[in-house]
């Protein structure tokens, strides 16, 4: 396999830390003892958790006024699987990548395959875009895509979904994930009813070309690019969308995608008890969907989400939604922010992970608030820390990705390997 990062280096990074982090582990792992917590289970869960990354997060992003570009910059979807090794190869978090179509489109999905697999990743969700008017489609979508009064349009762009599950089926991908900026900036421009009508028919017609074990996961968006109305704006419309188009189609939760203050685990919660809750969009917001850093603005909401997915999959354990980072990075170095946001998540769901459940449920039964959120907060305030060391200690990754993949300088030999190429990378601006 083909290491980005020299592992010698990684090794002799890790040496240095090895005393502190045995030190710490064994602290905590007495610590949790008395709790009747194995901290060895703990670390097998980090072991096995795993995010996606987005093909485009690894481009720099930007803003609708401006885009600073970063030294290096991934150029093609090679350059950016390469980003996504080292990502992969550090936080041993991220062994896939969520590809989307056409900012990434492949032209051999079965060398883009070998190329990914010789780096360690495979590919995760698919995702289409029918929220862009593309150099050689035939149609606009700038009255919508799949709710679009006319036909033409609609059947254009069901056809993109189509053409995007079969490059998925060759590059070994098992979901398609939908989202539509679809809807209006007027009142009265757009017939609500008939919208989500032609949405419905759209959705059944792509559902009907998915394969039998593939996912399709509606990603639900309260607004923006259409400022007054958007088809497929909340967890409710996603759900009855879902329900609708049949049983393999579920709603995707992505964590910007709300009003501010909306209880989002409570969305997760009643999408999970209706087997509906397919997938998730990790990223942190202050005010709307600003593709912040997973974990850097509510690192306890994070948690608060990740405990009803524990809470379910005890219950459920078949249940297994798609994870993704879906940010922008527009201040940072996306493989830095990358790396750092999967050990956010991690550490959430770690977290999640040990709250003491019996007696969560004896305060909650017994009606003591203050117990039941104080049992809460003993797992939440615990530095778990040690932990995800731990964990990425033992499969190779580096103890501290951030401090390794600095002393690599794996940014400045790329910035010498890629002129500005003026694209993105990112898709977006
Ligand atoms: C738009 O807000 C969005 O973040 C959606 O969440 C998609 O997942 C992504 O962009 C790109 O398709
Ligand atoms: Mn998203």
């Amino acid at each position: 396999m083909t290491r980005p990062i020299s592992t010698d280096l990684v090794s002799e990074h890790n040496r240095q830390q090895e005393a502190a982090l045995t030190a710490d582990y064994d602290a905590l792992a007495a610590k949790l003892a008395r709790h009747d917590v194995d901290i060895e289970q703990l670390t097998q869960a980090a072991t096995g958790f795993a995010v996606a990354l987005p093909s485009w997060g690894v481009g720099t992003g930007g803003t609708r006024f401006a885009r600073f570009p970063g030294p290096g910059e991934p150029r093609t979807i090679f350059e950016k699987l390469d980003d996504c090794a080292v990502i992969q190869q550090l936080s041993q978090a991220t062994p896939t990548v969520s590809l989307h179509i056409p900012w990434d489109r492949p032209k051999d999905p079965a060398e883009l395959k070998g190329f990914a697999h010789d780096r360690g990743l495979a590919f995760d969700a698919m995702n289409s875009n029918t929220f862009q008017d593309q150099a050689d489609q035939a149609q606009s979508y700038k009255y919508g895509s799949l709710t679009h009064t006319s036909e033409a349009v609609r059947e254009q762009a069901i056809k993109h979904n189509i053409e995007v599950i079969e490059l998925g089926k060759a590059l070994g991908s098992k979901a398609l994930t939908v989202w539509v900026g679809d809807g209006s900036n007027f009142p009265g421009q757009q017939h609500f009813r008939n919208s989500f009508s032609h949405y419905l028919d759209s959705a059944k017609t792509i559902y009907n070309a998915l394969p039998k074990d593939w996912n399709m996961l509606l990603e639900h968006k309260m607004f923006e690019p259409a400022f007054y109305s958007t088809v497929i704006q909340d967890w409710g419309s996603s759900y009855l969308a879902a329900k609708e188009t049949g049983e393999r189609c579920l709603s995707l939760v992505d964590l910007g995608h709300h009003a501010p203050n909306v209880n989002i685990e409570m969305i997760v919660a009643r999408l999970a008890q209706f087997g509906k809750l397919g997938g998730f969009h990790f990223n942190d917001s202050k005010y709307g969907d600003d593709d912040l850093d997973s974990g850097s603005i509510d690192p306890y909401q994070l948690f608060l989400v990740f405990l009803e997915l524990v809470d379910f999959k005890a219950a459920e354990p078949s249940f297994a939604p798609f994870y993704m980072l879906d940010q922008s990075h527009n201040v940072t170095d996306p493989v830095e922010s990358l790396m750092y946001s999967a050990a956010e998540v991690q550490r959430a769901f770690i977290k999640a992970s040990l709250v003491d459940r019996s007696q969560l449920a004896q305060y909650q039964a017994d009606n003591d608030p203050l117990m039941a959120q104080a049992t809460l907060k003993a797992a939440f305030n615990l530095d778990v820390e040690p932990i995800l060391q731990m964990a990425r200690n033992r499969t190779g990754g580096a103890i501290d990705p951030i401090a390794t993949y600095r002393k690599s300088g794996y940014r400045a030999n790329v910035a010498k390997q890629r002129p500005a190429s003026g694209g993105s990378g990112s898709g977006i601006v």
